[in-house]
């Protein structure tokens, strides 16, 4: 009998020790997974989670090649979702461990860079605009021309972002941002150049700061910390470019070599609560795909003009590009470094 409570004793041991021992590393942006998230999922699963944070896809993927560590989840956007899937470096998602799918709008399905969302699910969508701050800036502001303009000098702080910012560049040159070459890369440059003389601050993590505390009066920023200013103060107007600009959709999938496929399904599917994607919604405002979320939100947080923007803009996607985006990469940090 002593023998018997013996071995039960050993075995809820093992089984507790197994359940506090269980973990998933999340390769995600930095201010994008509230707290409150984490540990609602730690708490009901016993799974802990590791957030290592980036600030742009390239740092993800290179993070990820390395293979110096091994990630359960990741947060790409579309084009790099696209450009992983080539490589084979996605897990072809089980569906139907992720019933909660169903919560996202059809029109966030089925996207050209990930058919069927067969690696990939939505997580945040936004848009990258111009927010000015109406108090210092008088004269209107339509899109990237008005905004790189010498008057406004060392006033401006953009997303440290190659990819980015040559964007603006071929939207300003009405080219397709896809279309990335030698050719389309020379018309960019010297438009970039005079813009980088422009620039004060690069920053992708928190380029509401720099507008915030008054360093700068205008800048390119993604939606989401646009949304913030705004509820900070209403004089921080956001404005869609006239010239077209990004719409991202900013994904969670997992890496072909996860350590944990099933416990990062679970976490994926548990984001995808409408409760659970609402507090996301309420710590970074970007526009949340998942509609059964979006109906938990205040009329407040959806007449938000940055997280919800109305009337018509020109939107589209970024796409793989392959090699050309070491190009990319390579013109804008020499252009930095003359400037
Ligand atoms: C969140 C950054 C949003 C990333 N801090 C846009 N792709």
């Amino acid at each position: 009998m002593k023998w018997i409570s013996c071995l039960a004793v050993c075995l809820l041991l093992i089984a507790s020790c197994d359940k506090g021992a269980k973990s998933i590393t999340l390769l995600a942006w930095s201010e994008y997974v509230p707290q409150k998230v984490i540990d609602g999922f730690e708490k009901e699963t016993g799974i802990k989670v590791h957030y290592d944070a980036i600030d742009n896809n390239e740092a993800l993927v290179q993070k990820l090649l390395s293979g110096a560590s091994k990630y359960d989840v990741i947060q790409p956007s579309e084009y790099i979702i696209e450009q992983l899937a080539k490589l084979n470096k996605l897990a072809v998602l089980d569906h139907s461990k992720l019933p909660n799918l169903k919560n996202i709008g059809s029109q966030y399905m089925d996207m050209p860079h990930d058919r069927g969302n067969k690696y990939s699910v939505p997580y945040m969508t936004g848009t990258v605009g111009i927010v000015v701050n109406t108090e210092k800036v008088k004269e209107p502001i339509h899109g990237y021309r008005d905004l790189f303009h010498p008057k406004y000098t060392k006033r401006i702080v953009v997303l440290n972002d190659a990819r980015e910012m040559v964007s603006w560049a071929l939207n300003c040159l009405g080219l397709d941002v896809n279309e990335i070459n030698p050719r389309s890369l020379a018309k960019a440059k010297p438009i970039l150049a005079d813009w980088v003389r422009l620039i004060r601050v690069y920053d992708s993590d928190s380029p509401k700061t720099s507008l915030s505390n008054g360093d700068c009066d205008l800048g390119v920023v993604w939606s989401g910390e646009a949304a913030k200013l705004w509820e900070e103060n209403q004089k921080f107007v956001y404005v869609l470019p006239e010239e077209g600009t990004h719409m991202f959709v900013d994904s969670l999938a997992i890496p072909v070599d996860a350590p944990d496929v099933d416990a990062a399904h679970q976490f994926i599917n548990y984001c995808l609560r409408p409760e659970i994607s609402k507090l996301i919604s309420d710590e970074f405002p970007y526009t949340n795909p998942n509609l059964q979320a979006r109906k938990l939100l205040s009329q407040k947080q959806l007449d938000n003009p940055a997280s919800y923007p109305k009337g018509e803009a020109k939107l589209g996607t970024f796409r793989d590009i392959g090699k050309a985006s070491s190009d990319v990469d390579a013109l804008i940090t020499n252009l930095k470094s003359q400037g």
